[in-house]
């Protein structure tokens, strides 16, 4: 008697999801694509479920057009995110040859999900948001809608009085990079702490600002890149417009309405693995102050966290030369303030290396407590 097991059933109809079936009747040899942002050529991000898995058996997986995608180079060396129960994510070891990425296993379990990186939901942001209302002291100062209606809020910890400092965290300008809400949940986390002297410290001084999410169009539509117009919104801060990119348009509203003291904008990077800061120092402009502040910022969290680096990252701007349509430099020379892009690997961070996660939603979480560890102690020097 023949068994005839079920056709595996791949789904990425939902919430970030992203992928293109292009055969998977062959379980050893599961042919798939990664589908393009809307709007746009970008593609990098993939998420999918697959049902009917044979306890045990091997299943291959290809995307086969990952050496056609944006940053292609940066899969050598990168490892697949899995689940079983969209809770616990660990590394699958994966293959590139420089066309298409390969990965597999012998399921323990009938479903699991892949993606590129630790998703972080639409339903975890609801629910990040009200922990940031009900339980950090967070107000809801100002809220938008993106391109698709999607709401933008504001939070801010503080009472926003005269003489403070404001801080000012963003995340995820590009959707994909889902490592970004991560570590400002961690953040979050770490201001429902009512007996953490550091942290009162720094909240006697200053003012929290947080938008969790810039782009919540682009990561529901599982994009990579860009928003649901097709726009890059790290390129947008010069030209920003209500029609096309109102992420941007409403937080520079907001910044130029309650000022900015210091600025962090925090990414993904594909490539380099490692986590880094990119900053102003292409900046016209630039003063010596400002690079001060942020060799001491880079100096203080390097000693706050073996999760941060100073020796990799990008190739420094030359003087005058930096792309100030990014949110980084933008705000920099708009406010005369510290301001930096954090950016945290989709691989892991090698200089303390985890086998089995790589880098994660976890660490991204304590990295974003350890950040405000590192701005409470350079708070006295942003003015
Ligand atoms: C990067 S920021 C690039 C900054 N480059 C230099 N040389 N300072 C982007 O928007 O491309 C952030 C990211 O996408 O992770
Ligand atoms: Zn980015």
């Amino acid at each position: 008697m023949t068994v005839t097991r079920p056709m595996l059933n791949i789904s990425a109809d939902f919430d970030s999801g992203n992928i293109q079936v292009i055969d998977a009747s062959d379980p050893r040899h599961v042919r798939l694509a990664i589908r393009p942002d809307t709007h746009s050529d970008h593609f990098q991000w993939f998420h999918f479920k697959v049902a009917n898995l044979s306890l045990g058996e091997r299943h291959d997986f290809v995307l086969e057009n990952a050496g056609q995608s944006s940053y292609n180079d940066a899969w050598h060396g990168y490892h697949a995110v899995a689940s079983y129960d969209q809770k616990v994510w660990f590394r699958v070891p994966s293959q590139y040859d420089g066309s298409a990425l390969r990965f597999g296993l012998e399921p323990t379990q009938q479903q699991i999900w892949f993606a590129y990186f630790e998703p972080y939901s639409r339903e975890r942001h609801d629910w990040l948001v009200e922990q940031a209302l009900n339980l950090a002291g967070m107000q809801l100062i100002a809220v938008r809608k993106s391109a698709e209606g999607r709401e933008i809020p504001l939070l801010r910890k503080g009472d926003g009085a005269p003489g403070k400092r404001k801080i000012w965290l963003i995340a995820q300008q590009h959707p994909g990079e889902h490592m970004a809400e991560w570590f400002i949940e961690g953040i979050i986390e770490r201001l429902q702490q009512t007996d953490d002297k550091e942290l009162n410290a720094l909240l006697a001084v200053a003012d929290i600002y947080l938008i969790p999410h810039m782009n919540p169009d682009g990561a529901f539509h599982g994009h990579l890149r860009t928003n649901a117009m097709g726009k890059d919104l790290n390129r947008a801060w010069q030209d920003s417009s209500a029609e096309y990119t109102p992420e941007v348009f409403f937080a520079q509203q907001q910044m130029d309405k309650y000022g900015v003291d210091l600025f962090i904008d925090a990414h993904g990077d594909e490539a380099i693995p490692h986590v880094f800061t990119a900053a102003c120092e292409g900046n016209p402009g630039y003063t010596p102050r400002i690079a001060d502040l942020e060799l001491t910022f880079r100096q203080v969290l390097q000693a706050q966290t073996p999760d941060f680096q100073t020796l990799h990252g990008y190739t420094l701007d030359e003087p005058g030369q930096a792309n100030m349509t990014l949110a980084c430099n933008s705000v920099g020379a708009r406010f005369d303030c510290l301001a930096m892009t954090l950016e945290m690997p989709f691989k892991d961070h090698d200089d303390a290396p985890n086998e089995v996660t790589g880098w994660s939603g976890k660490r991204s979480a304590q990295l974003g407590k350890d950040v405000l560890s590192a701005i409470g102690k350079v708070v006295h020097l942003l003015r």
